[in-house]
Protein backbone atom coordinates (compact mmCIF):
# COMPACT_ATOMS: atom_id res chain seq x y z
CA UNK A 1 0.00 0.00 0.00
CA UNK A 2 1.30 3.55 -0.84
CA UNK A 3 1.86 5.51 2.46
CA UNK A 4 0.05 9.37 1.38
CA UNK A 5 2.32 11.78 3.56
CA UNK A 6 -0.19 13.71 5.54
CA UNK A 7 0.32 17.17 3.43
CA UNK A 8 -0.99 15.33 0.72
CA UNK A 9 -4.00 14.32 2.90
CA UNK A 10 -4.63 18.29 3.50
CA UNK A 11 -4.44 18.65 -0.35
CA UNK A 12 -7.54 16.41 -0.58
CA UNK A 13 -9.37 17.23 1.91
CA UNK A 14 -9.49 20.87 0.99
CA UNK A 15 -10.32 19.63 -2.60
CA UNK A 16 -13.38 17.26 -1.55
CA UNK A 17 -14.83 20.00 0.41
CA UNK A 18 -14.82 22.50 -2.62
CA UNK A 19 -16.16 22.92 -6.20
CA UNK A 20 -15.54 19.82 -8.14
CA UNK A 21 -14.52 22.27 -10.91
CA UNK A 22 -11.45 23.23 -9.45
CA UNK A 23 -10.25 19.82 -7.99
CA UNK A 24 -7.86 17.49 -9.91
CA UNK A 25 -6.25 13.99 -8.87
CA UNK A 26 -2.33 14.76 -9.01
CA UNK A 27 -1.13 13.26 -11.89
CA UNK A 28 1.17 10.84 -11.78
CA UNK A 29 4.45 10.81 -13.41
CA UNK A 30 5.10 9.05 -16.89
CA UNK A 31 7.08 6.15 -16.79
CA UNK A 32 10.22 6.89 -18.47
CA UNK A 33 10.45 5.12 -21.90
CA UNK A 34 13.13 3.36 -22.87
CA UNK A 35 15.65 3.52 -25.82
CA UNK A 36 18.54 0.87 -26.75
CA UNK A 37 21.96 2.54 -27.35
CA UNK A 38 24.63 0.64 -29.42
CA UNK A 39 27.93 2.04 -30.01
CA UNK A 40 31.45 0.82 -31.02
CA UNK A 41 34.04 3.17 -29.43
CA UNK A 42 37.59 2.14 -30.25
CA UNK A 43 41.19 3.75 -28.78
CA UNK A 44 44.08 3.42 -31.85
CA UNK A 45 47.45 2.88 -30.17
CA UNK A 46 50.59 5.26 -31.59
CA UNK A 47 52.69 3.81 -34.07
CA UNK A 48 55.37 4.98 -31.86
CA UNK A 49 54.44 2.52 -28.93
CA UNK A 50 56.96 0.52 -27.23
CA UNK A 51 56.97 -2.05 -24.39
CA UNK A 52 53.55 -3.51 -25.64
CA UNK A 53 52.61 -7.35 -26.33
CA UNK A 54 51.62 -7.35 -29.99
CA UNK A 55 48.92 -10.30 -30.10
CA UNK A 56 46.89 -12.57 -28.16
CA UNK A 57 48.96 -15.40 -28.05
CA UNK A 58 50.88 -17.09 -24.82
CA UNK A 59 49.05 -15.26 -21.89
CA UNK A 60 48.37 -11.80 -23.07
CA UNK A 61 45.12 -10.17 -21.71
CA UNK A 62 44.91 -7.78 -24.25
CA UNK A 63 47.40 -6.45 -26.53
CA UNK A 64 48.32 -3.40 -27.60
CA UNK A 65 49.76 -3.45 -31.14
CA UNK A 66 51.33 -0.07 -32.69
CA UNK A 67 49.04 1.40 -35.05
CA UNK A 68 46.66 -0.94 -34.11
CA UNK A 69 42.75 -0.17 -33.10
CA UNK A 70 41.36 -1.92 -30.12
CA UNK A 71 37.78 -1.58 -28.10
CA UNK A 72 37.84 0.65 -25.15
CA UNK A 73 36.97 -1.67 -23.06
CA UNK A 74 36.69 -0.17 -19.55
CA UNK A 75 36.66 3.58 -20.86
CA UNK A 76 33.82 5.57 -19.07
CA UNK A 77 31.32 7.17 -21.85
CA UNK A 78 28.38 9.66 -21.71
CA UNK A 79 25.69 9.22 -23.33
CA UNK A 80 24.53 12.91 -24.13
CA UNK A 81 21.15 14.82 -25.58
CA UNK A 82 22.00 17.57 -28.36
CA UNK A 83 20.08 20.51 -28.59
CA UNK A 84 20.17 23.17 -31.26
CA UNK A 85 22.76 25.98 -29.81
CA UNK A 86 23.76 23.69 -26.98
CA UNK A 87 22.15 25.58 -24.38
CA UNK A 88 19.29 22.37 -23.73
CA UNK A 89 22.09 19.43 -24.26
CA UNK A 90 22.49 17.08 -21.51
CA UNK A 91 23.75 13.95 -20.26
CA UNK A 92 21.29 10.69 -20.32
CA UNK A 93 23.62 8.07 -19.14
CA UNK A 94 27.37 7.20 -18.09
CA UNK A 95 28.90 3.86 -18.42
CA UNK A 96 31.63 1.64 -18.88
CA UNK A 97 32.64 -0.04 -21.66
CA UNK A 98 32.51 -3.32 -21.26
CA UNK A 99 33.73 -6.86 -23.52
CA UNK A 100 34.78 -6.17 -26.65
CA UNK A 101 33.22 -4.64 -30.37
CA UNK A 102 29.51 -3.18 -30.28
CA UNK A 103 28.46 -2.20 -26.75
CA UNK A 104 24.94 -1.14 -25.82
CA UNK A 105 23.13 0.14 -23.42
CA UNK A 106 19.91 1.11 -21.85
CA UNK A 107 18.84 4.63 -21.67
CA UNK A 108 15.16 6.65 -20.12
CA UNK A 109 13.64 9.51 -21.50
CA UNK A 110 10.49 11.17 -20.29
CA UNK A 111 9.31 13.06 -23.55
CA UNK A 112 6.81 15.03 -21.28
CA UNK A 113 9.71 16.16 -18.77
CA UNK A 114 12.40 16.71 -22.06
CA UNK A 115 9.83 18.82 -23.87
CA UNK A 116 11.12 16.71 -27.09
CA UNK A 117 9.77 13.35 -28.45
CA UNK A 118 12.95 11.49 -28.90
CA UNK A 119 16.81 12.63 -27.96
CA UNK A 120 19.02 13.19 -30.51
CA UNK A 121 22.40 10.83 -29.07
CA UNK A 122 25.89 11.67 -28.89
CA UNK A 123 28.93 10.46 -26.84
CA UNK A 124 31.80 12.23 -24.07
CA UNK A 125 34.57 10.50 -23.02
CA UNK A 126 35.68 11.97 -19.33
CA UNK A 127 39.00 10.62 -19.47
CA UNK A 128 38.56 8.00 -16.66
CA UNK A 129 38.37 4.16 -16.70
CA UNK A 130 37.60 1.26 -14.28
CA UNK A 131 37.09 -2.26 -14.05
CA UNK A 132 34.36 -4.11 -16.59
CA UNK A 133 32.18 -4.71 -13.45
CA UNK A 134 32.49 -1.03 -11.92
CA UNK A 135 34.61 -2.60 -9.15
CA UNK A 136 37.27 -0.92 -7.23
CA UNK A 137 38.76 2.15 -8.26
CA UNK A 138 38.18 4.58 -11.16
CA UNK A 139 41.24 5.82 -12.96
CA UNK A 140 41.17 9.89 -13.80
CA UNK A 141 43.67 12.18 -16.20
CA UNK A 142 44.26 15.15 -15.24
CA UNK A 143 46.49 17.86 -16.82
CA UNK A 144 49.95 18.61 -15.00
CA UNK A 145 48.22 21.62 -13.29
CA UNK A 146 45.91 19.82 -11.50
CA UNK A 147 42.74 20.36 -13.59
CA UNK A 148 40.48 17.80 -15.50
CA UNK A 149 40.82 17.32 -18.92
CA UNK A 150 37.96 18.36 -20.67
CA UNK A 151 35.79 15.74 -21.69
CA UNK A 152 36.52 14.64 -25.81
CA UNK A 153 33.19 15.32 -27.68
CA UNK A 154 31.67 13.69 -30.44
CA UNK A 155 28.74 16.57 -30.92
CA UNK A 156 30.23 18.23 -33.49
CA UNK A 157 28.43 21.76 -34.23
CA UNK A 158 25.28 22.64 -35.20
CA UNK A 159 23.99 20.71 -38.44
CA UNK A 160 27.29 18.07 -37.90
CA UNK A 161 26.04 15.28 -37.33
CA UNK A 162 28.24 12.80 -38.21
CA UNK A 163 28.38 11.27 -35.08
CA UNK A 164 24.84 11.87 -33.88
CA UNK A 165 21.42 9.90 -33.74
CA UNK A 166 19.38 11.79 -34.08
CA UNK A 167 15.60 11.32 -33.01
CA UNK A 168 15.74 8.10 -31.68
CA UNK A 169 11.91 6.21 -31.16
CA UNK A 170 10.98 4.85 -27.83
CA UNK A 171 11.32 0.74 -27.51
CA UNK A 172 13.94 1.03 -30.51
CA UNK A 173 17.88 0.31 -30.68
CA UNK A 174 19.63 3.45 -32.21
CA UNK A 175 23.29 3.02 -32.80
CA UNK A 176 25.08 6.11 -32.87
CA UNK A 177 27.41 5.99 -36.07
CA UNK A 178 27.56 3.28 -38.26
CA UNK A 179 30.93 2.10 -38.09
CA UNK A 180 33.55 2.50 -35.03
CA UNK A 181 34.61 5.88 -33.44
CA UNK A 182 37.30 6.50 -32.41
CA UNK A 183 38.86 8.87 -29.85
CA UNK A 184 41.99 9.54 -32.71
CA UNK A 185 39.63 11.53 -34.47
CA UNK A 186 38.33 13.63 -31.97
CA UNK A 187 41.65 14.77 -29.56
CA UNK A 188 44.59 16.38 -29.54
CA UNK A 189 47.77 14.50 -29.56
CA UNK A 190 48.30 14.52 -25.71
CA UNK A 191 44.90 13.65 -25.23
CA UNK A 192 45.46 10.46 -27.29
CA UNK A 193 48.43 10.12 -25.13
CA UNK A 194 46.02 10.13 -22.11
CA UNK A 195 43.46 7.89 -23.48
CA UNK A 196 46.41 5.22 -24.12
CA UNK A 197 47.90 5.58 -20.53
CA UNK A 198 44.27 5.19 -19.23
CA UNK A 199 43.69 2.20 -21.92
CA UNK A 200 46.85 0.46 -20.23
CA UNK A 201 46.56 1.03 -16.38
CA UNK A 202 42.16 -0.22 -17.23
CA UNK A 203 44.43 -3.85 -17.56
CA UNK A 204 45.13 -3.41 -13.74
CA UNK A 205 41.78 -2.71 -12.77
CA UNK A 206 40.61 -5.23 -14.21
CA UNK A 207 42.89 -7.43 -12.84
CA UNK A 208 43.51 -6.37 -9.47
CA UNK A 209 39.32 -5.37 -9.24
CA UNK A 210 38.86 -4.26 -5.35
CA UNK A 211 42.23 -4.99 -4.16
CA UNK A 212 42.34 -1.37 -5.24
CA UNK A 213 39.87 -0.81 -2.62
CA UNK A 214 37.30 2.43 -4.27
CA UNK A 215 37.76 6.06 -5.00
CA UNK A 216 39.81 8.20 -8.15
CA UNK A 217 43.56 7.53 -8.69
CA UNK A 218 44.80 10.21 -10.50
CA UNK A 219 47.07 9.96 -13.62
CA UNK A 220 48.92 13.53 -13.90
CA UNK A 221 50.25 14.30 -17.31
CA UNK A 222 52.34 15.48 -18.92
CA UNK A 223 54.36 16.31 -16.01
CA UNK A 224 57.56 18.00 -16.28
CA UNK A 225 61.19 16.15 -15.58
CA UNK A 226 62.83 16.89 -12.25
CA UNK A 227 65.75 19.72 -13.06
CA UNK A 228 64.30 21.08 -16.23
CA UNK A 229 65.45 24.23 -17.97
CA UNK A 230 62.59 25.93 -16.08
CA UNK A 231 64.17 25.26 -12.99
CA UNK A 232 60.96 25.16 -11.30
CA UNK A 233 60.67 21.60 -10.36
CA UNK A 234 62.34 20.91 -7.53
CA UNK A 235 62.88 17.31 -6.35
CA UNK A 236 60.51 16.23 -3.77
CA UNK A 237 57.57 18.38 -3.88
CA UNK A 238 54.44 16.77 -4.51
CA UNK A 239 53.63 19.50 -7.31
CA UNK A 240 52.15 17.75 -9.83
CA UNK A 241 53.73 19.79 -12.74
CA UNK A 242 57.12 18.01 -11.50
CA UNK A 243 57.82 14.52 -11.80
CA UNK A 244 61.30 12.21 -11.51
CA UNK A 245 60.24 10.91 -15.24
CA UNK A 246 57.28 8.88 -13.73
CA UNK A 247 56.37 8.07 -9.91
CA UNK A 248 53.63 7.40 -7.41
CA UNK A 249 53.26 10.39 -4.76
CA UNK A 250 50.57 8.88 -3.01
CA UNK A 251 47.94 6.00 -2.69
CA UNK A 252 46.15 8.10 -5.23
CA UNK A 253 48.11 9.96 -7.62
CA UNK A 254 50.80 9.34 -10.40
CA UNK A 255 52.94 10.85 -12.54
CA UNK A 256 54.35 10.67 -16.03
CA UNK A 257 56.19 12.96 -18.03
CA UNK A 258 56.22 13.10 -22.01
CA UNK A 259 59.87 11.08 -21.66
CA UNK A 260 57.86 7.90 -21.00
CA UNK A 261 54.87 8.83 -23.89
CA UNK A 262 55.58 5.72 -25.58
CA UNK A 263 55.99 3.57 -22.95
CA UNK A 264 53.91 0.78 -22.63
CA UNK A 265 54.83 -0.19 -18.95
CA UNK A 266 55.02 2.91 -16.88
CA UNK A 267 51.26 2.77 -16.63
CA UNK A 268 51.14 0.02 -15.17
CA UNK A 269 54.38 -0.22 -12.71
CA UNK A 270 53.48 3.00 -11.23
CA UNK A 271 49.89 1.47 -10.15
CA UNK A 272 51.45 -1.22 -8.50
CA UNK A 273 52.59 1.00 -6.62
CA UNK A 274 49.54 2.43 -5.92
CA UNK A 275 47.93 -1.19 -5.67
CA UNK A 276 50.83 -1.87 -2.73
CA UNK A 277 50.49 1.52 -1.14
CA UNK A 278 46.63 1.44 -0.87
CA UNK A 279 46.74 -2.27 0.91
CA UNK A 280 49.60 -0.81 3.07
CA UNK A 281 47.45 -0.01 6.73
CA UNK A 282 48.48 3.68 7.54
CA UNK A 283 49.69 6.50 5.71
CA UNK A 284 51.86 6.05 2.21
CA UNK A 285 55.25 6.27 3.87
CA UNK A 286 57.46 7.35 0.90
CA UNK A 287 59.59 5.89 -2.06
CA UNK A 288 62.88 4.01 -0.94
CA UNK A 289 65.07 4.77 -3.99
CA UNK A 290 66.87 7.71 -4.86
CA UNK A 291 67.22 6.01 -8.26
CA UNK A 292 67.17 2.43 -9.85
CA UNK A 293 66.54 0.47 -12.79
CA UNK A 294 65.78 -3.14 -13.23
CA UNK A 295 69.03 -5.23 -13.63
CA UNK A 296 70.77 -2.26 -10.87
CA UNK A 297 71.91 -3.56 -7.45
CA UNK A 298 69.73 -1.45 -5.06
CA UNK A 299 69.03 -1.72 -1.14
CA UNK A 300 66.41 -4.70 -0.38
CA UNK A 301 63.40 -2.42 0.29
CA UNK A 302 63.74 -0.63 -2.63
CA UNK A 303 64.16 -3.82 -4.63
CA UNK A 304 61.00 -5.49 -3.33
CA UNK A 305 58.95 -1.84 -3.91
CA UNK A 306 60.58 -1.87 -7.57
CA UNK A 307 60.31 -5.69 -8.25
CA UNK A 308 56.98 -5.79 -6.66
CA UNK A 309 55.29 -2.96 -9.17
CA UNK A 310 57.26 -4.49 -12.28
CA UNK A 311 55.54 -7.70 -10.83
CA UNK A 312 52.33 -6.15 -10.99
CA UNK A 313 52.67 -4.16 -14.20
CA UNK A 314 53.87 -7.36 -16.03
CA UNK A 315 50.40 -9.23 -14.64
CA UNK A 316 48.42 -6.39 -15.83
CA UNK A 317 49.51 -7.51 -20.01
CA UNK A 318 50.02 -11.02 -19.34
CA UNK A 319 48.14 -14.19 -17.19
CA UNK A 320 50.84 -16.20 -15.07
CA UNK A 321 48.40 -18.82 -15.25
CA UNK A 322 49.47 -19.64 -19.08
CA UNK A 323 52.78 -20.33 -19.67
CA UNK A 324 54.09 -17.69 -21.46
CA UNK A 325 56.68 -14.87 -22.38
CA UNK A 326 55.87 -11.98 -20.07
CA UNK A 327 58.72 -9.24 -20.25
CA UNK A 328 58.94 -5.82 -18.83
CA UNK A 329 60.75 -3.24 -20.56
CA UNK A 330 61.07 -5.21 -23.96
CA UNK A 331 63.47 -7.08 -22.10
CA UNK A 332 63.53 -8.00 -18.78
CA UNK A 333 61.96 -11.59 -18.57
CA UNK A 334 59.99 -13.19 -16.14
CA UNK A 335 59.95 -16.44 -16.81
CA UNK A 336 63.98 -16.65 -17.31
CA UNK A 337 65.18 -19.45 -14.73
CA UNK A 338 68.75 -18.09 -14.75
CA UNK A 339 69.39 -15.48 -11.76
CA UNK A 340 70.90 -12.18 -13.18
CA UNK A 341 74.34 -11.83 -10.78
CA UNK A 342 76.75 -15.29 -10.84
CA UNK A 343 77.02 -15.02 -7.13
CA UNK A 344 73.70 -15.85 -6.04
CA UNK A 345 73.60 -13.66 -2.25
CA UNK A 346 74.67 -10.26 -4.89
CA UNK A 347 70.65 -11.05 -6.53
CA UNK A 348 69.08 -9.93 -3.19
CA UNK A 349 69.02 -6.26 -4.06
CA UNK A 350 68.04 -6.49 -8.19
CA UNK A 351 64.28 -5.39 -8.96
CA UNK A 352 64.13 -7.44 -11.50
CA UNK A 353 65.43 -10.58 -9.66
CA UNK A 354 62.61 -9.79 -6.90
CA UNK A 355 59.85 -9.27 -9.65
CA UNK A 356 60.39 -12.93 -10.82
CA UNK A 357 60.03 -14.43 -7.52
CA UNK A 358 56.74 -12.99 -7.39
CA UNK A 359 55.82 -14.11 -10.69
CA UNK A 360 57.31 -17.64 -9.97
CA UNK A 361 54.55 -17.71 -6.85
CA UNK A 362 51.88 -16.24 -8.88
CA UNK A 363 52.96 -18.25 -12.31
CA UNK A 364 52.16 -21.91 -13.68
CA UNK A 365 55.26 -22.17 -15.70
CA UNK A 366 57.47 -24.36 -12.81
CA UNK A 367 61.11 -24.78 -14.22
CA UNK A 368 63.90 -25.68 -12.40
CA UNK A 369 66.86 -24.21 -10.39
CA UNK A 370 69.46 -22.94 -12.76
CA UNK A 371 73.22 -22.39 -10.97
CA UNK A 372 74.07 -20.18 -8.65
CA UNK A 373 70.86 -21.40 -7.23
CA UNK A 374 71.85 -24.16 -4.95
CA UNK A 375 70.51 -27.75 -6.81
CA UNK A 376 67.03 -28.50 -6.09
CA UNK A 377 65.28 -24.87 -5.51
CA UNK A 378 62.68 -25.04 -8.30
CA UNK A 379 59.56 -23.11 -8.88
CA UNK A 380 56.75 -25.05 -7.58
CA UNK A 381 54.45 -22.71 -6.51
CA UNK A 382 50.88 -21.41 -8.25
CA UNK A 383 49.19 -19.55 -6.65
CA UNK A 384 46.32 -16.65 -7.35
CA UNK A 385 47.71 -13.18 -8.45
CA UNK A 386 44.55 -11.93 -6.62
CA UNK A 387 45.77 -13.46 -2.75
CA UNK A 388 48.85 -12.34 -3.56
CA UNK A 389 48.51 -8.61 -3.26
CA UNK A 390 46.33 -9.13 0.01
CA UNK A 391 49.84 -10.41 1.91
CA UNK A 392 50.47 -6.04 1.72
CA UNK A 393 47.45 -5.54 3.21
CA UNK A 394 47.99 -7.71 6.38
CA UNK A 395 50.81 -6.23 7.41
CA UNK A 396 49.84 -3.95 10.43
CA UNK A 397 50.84 -0.64 10.44
CA UNK A 398 53.55 0.77 12.08
CA UNK A 399 57.60 0.85 12.20
CA UNK A 400 58.28 -2.45 13.67
CA UNK A 401 60.01 -5.65 11.47
CA UNK A 402 57.55 -6.66 9.14
CA UNK A 403 54.83 -3.68 9.74
CA UNK A 404 54.12 -1.20 6.35
CA UNK A 405 56.33 1.41 7.31
CA UNK A 406 59.28 -0.60 8.10
CA UNK A 407 62.50 2.05 7.69
CA UNK A 408 65.96 1.26 6.67
CA UNK A 409 66.93 -0.52 3.56
CA UNK A 410 66.22 -3.69 4.49
CA UNK A 411 62.80 -2.43 5.69
CA UNK A 412 59.72 -4.22 3.92
CA UNK A 413 61.35 -6.84 2.00
CA UNK A 414 60.69 -10.20 0.59
CA UNK A 415 60.72 -11.83 4.36
CA UNK A 416 58.66 -9.69 5.41
CA UNK A 417 56.20 -10.74 2.69
CA UNK A 418 56.53 -13.89 2.94
CA UNK A 419 55.63 -13.87 6.62
CA UNK A 420 52.59 -12.40 6.15
CA UNK A 421 51.51 -14.56 2.93
CA UNK A 422 52.39 -17.94 4.34
CA UNK A 423 52.87 -17.06 7.98
CA UNK A 424 55.87 -18.77 8.29
CA UNK A 425 59.53 -18.69 6.77
CA UNK A 426 60.11 -22.23 7.78
CA UNK A 427 57.96 -23.80 4.56
CA UNK A 428 56.94 -22.53 1.50
CA UNK A 429 60.39 -20.77 0.54
CA UNK A 430 60.63 -21.77 -3.32
CA UNK A 431 59.86 -18.71 -5.19
CA UNK A 432 62.70 -17.25 -2.49
CA UNK A 433 65.26 -19.69 -3.07
CA UNK A 434 65.04 -20.38 -6.58
CA UNK A 435 65.36 -16.92 -7.01
CA UNK A 436 68.40 -16.02 -4.73
CA UNK A 437 66.49 -13.77 -2.85
CA UNK A 438 67.30 -15.61 0.63
CA UNK A 439 70.60 -13.54 0.87
CA UNK A 440 67.81 -10.52 1.84
CA UNK A 441 67.66 -9.43 5.68
CA UNK A 442 64.97 -11.99 7.87
CA UNK A 443 66.33 -10.70 11.32
CA UNK A 444 63.49 -11.27 13.45
CA UNK A 445 61.94 -14.27 11.98
CA1 LIG B 1 17.58 17.05 -28.47
CA1 LIG C 1 55.40 -20.80 -10.29
CA1 LIG D 1 58.09 -19.79 -13.14
CA1 LIG E 1 61.98 -6.64 7.70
Amino acid sequence: MKIIPTALWRTYAVCLGSLAVFCFAPRAAAAPQTRYVCFDMRVKYESTLDNCPLDSSDGVRRPCAPGDWAAAVGHRVEIWDKDPGGVGDHRLATTTIGGSGLFCTTIFWDPVAEGEADPDLFLKMPLEVRSTTDVGATLRAVRNDGTDYPSITWRGADGDDQWVRNDCPQNTTCRIYTGFMSTSTQATLREREVVQFLDFGQRSLQVYGSAFGTGEIRLEYPSTTYGSSTGSCPQDTEDPACCPGAGAWSENDFCVTTDYSDSGDVVNHELGHILQQRQFPGPYTGSACSSWSPPASVNEKCATQEGWAMYAGSVAWWNPDVPNEATYGGSFNMELATPFNSTCALNKGIPWQVAKAFWDLDDQNQENGVSPTTAGWNDTQFYPTSSIVLAWGAMSSGTGNGQSGEPGPNGVNIWDFQKKYFGSIISSTGYIMHNCLNAQDSTGY
